[in-house]
């Protein structure tokens, strides 16, 4: 977006995937929590009761029919670490499976966010839905990711850590992202440690595009306030005008993902000093990767871990990858 020569005009085809990122979506990659201020972690609890978003539901029903399978997997006397608790209701389906096969004093959970807020939330569920659970076996890490598992890593030495990333949060990462992601997480939790993924599955036809462009236009307005988000955080004039985005998202077969583009109506002058978008220029908001069981065994040969159990069909997967 910074160079005049990059413009794209609004009718062409979506701009070809190994062009290099812009100035502005790279300033959006390193800042992933931009699509989830208030309004955007409300939008996208809405998102995951959409019909048409059937992501949610597939990996909740996959846990819940085989947290039985995948505790087999998890020695007792592990530590349950979840990155990004915002919904506890997935991660009680696990815990209950382990309740039932170990003492309650043996069973500790660690939740990880970047919110306080949803941490709190992840606490209260979680007391509602296991009460069995005793609160001091609970712990809250207010942390990104990383220095979440150092700080868990750091406070329990010794211990086995199962780490649950679900959501197919992964997806929200190019390849090398992904890649360096899960190695530098497999640094901070040492040797003894574990992987509990979860992959949406590639799949062809429209089920895709109408889970990420539903009816009701909900997605939309997820993609659209990440950028005024942006804009508000930088000061720009022009943040909250409901005309400026157009959402404009790509089912991209070649490389397998969900392109979340907004399309600008018109001039957005002085993003960042000498950075505007042109009117007509399309903007990548956010990617969705979908995965087959093969991609997901090379991003975990990429990041140094090999996996040790995969549950799922053509719809949805959980993987489990270990050092
Ligand atoms: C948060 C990664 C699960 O990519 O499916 C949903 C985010 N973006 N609709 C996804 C999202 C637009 C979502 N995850």
């Amino acid at each position: 977006a910074a160079e005049a020569g990059e413009v794209t005009p609004a009718a062409a085809p979506p701009v070809p995937p190994r062009s290099p990122p812009t100035d502005l979506e790279r300033g959006l990659r390193r800042s992933p929590k931009f699509l989830y201020d208030d309004r955007g972690s409300q939008l996208y609890e809405q998102i995951t009761r959409l019909p048409e978003y059937y992501v949610y539901q597939a990996e909740k029903e996959l846990l819940a029919a085989q947290a039985g399978a995948i505790a087999t997997h998890i020695p007792s006397g592990s530590i349950v670490v979840e990155l990004g608790c915002g919904d506890s209701s997935k991660t009680a389906i696990l815990l209950a499976a382990l309740l039932r096969r170990s003492e309650a004093n043996a069973l500790r959970f660690v939740g990880v966010d970047v919110s306080g807020e949803a941490l709190r939330q992840t606490q209260r569920s979680l007391a509602r839905l296991l009460p069995e659970l005793p609160a001091e076996q609970v712990e809250l890490v207010e942390a990104e990711y990383l220095a979440g598992i150092q700080e868990v890593r750091a406070r329990h030495p010794n211990a086995f850590l199962t780490i649950l990333w679900l959501g197919s949060s992964v997806g929200n990462f190019s390849p090398g992202e992904a890649a360096d992601f899960l190695a530098a997480l497999r640094a901070a939790a040492g040797e003894r440690s574990q992987l509990l993924l979860g992959a949406d599955r590639w799949k062809s036809g429209g089920v895709l595009r109408q889970a990420y462009d539903d009816s009701q236009g909900v997605s939309a307005a997820f993609i659209v306030n990440g950028m005024h988000h942006v804009l508000r955080t930088l000061g720009h004039p022009d943040a909250g005008d409901p005309s400026l985005f157009q959402y404009d998202p790509v089912v991209n077969a070649k490389l397998q993902q969900v392109e979340m583009w907004v399309g600008a109506t018109r001039r957005v002058a002085d993003v960042l000093p000498g950075l505007h978008i042109e009117a007509g220029e399309r903007v990548l908001v956010e990617i969705s990767r979908k995965f087959t069981t093969e991609s997901v065994a090379a991003m975990a040969f990429a990041a140094g871990l090999c996996q040790g159990g995969a549950w799922g069909g053509p719809v949805y997967g959980l993987h489990l990858l270990q050092p």
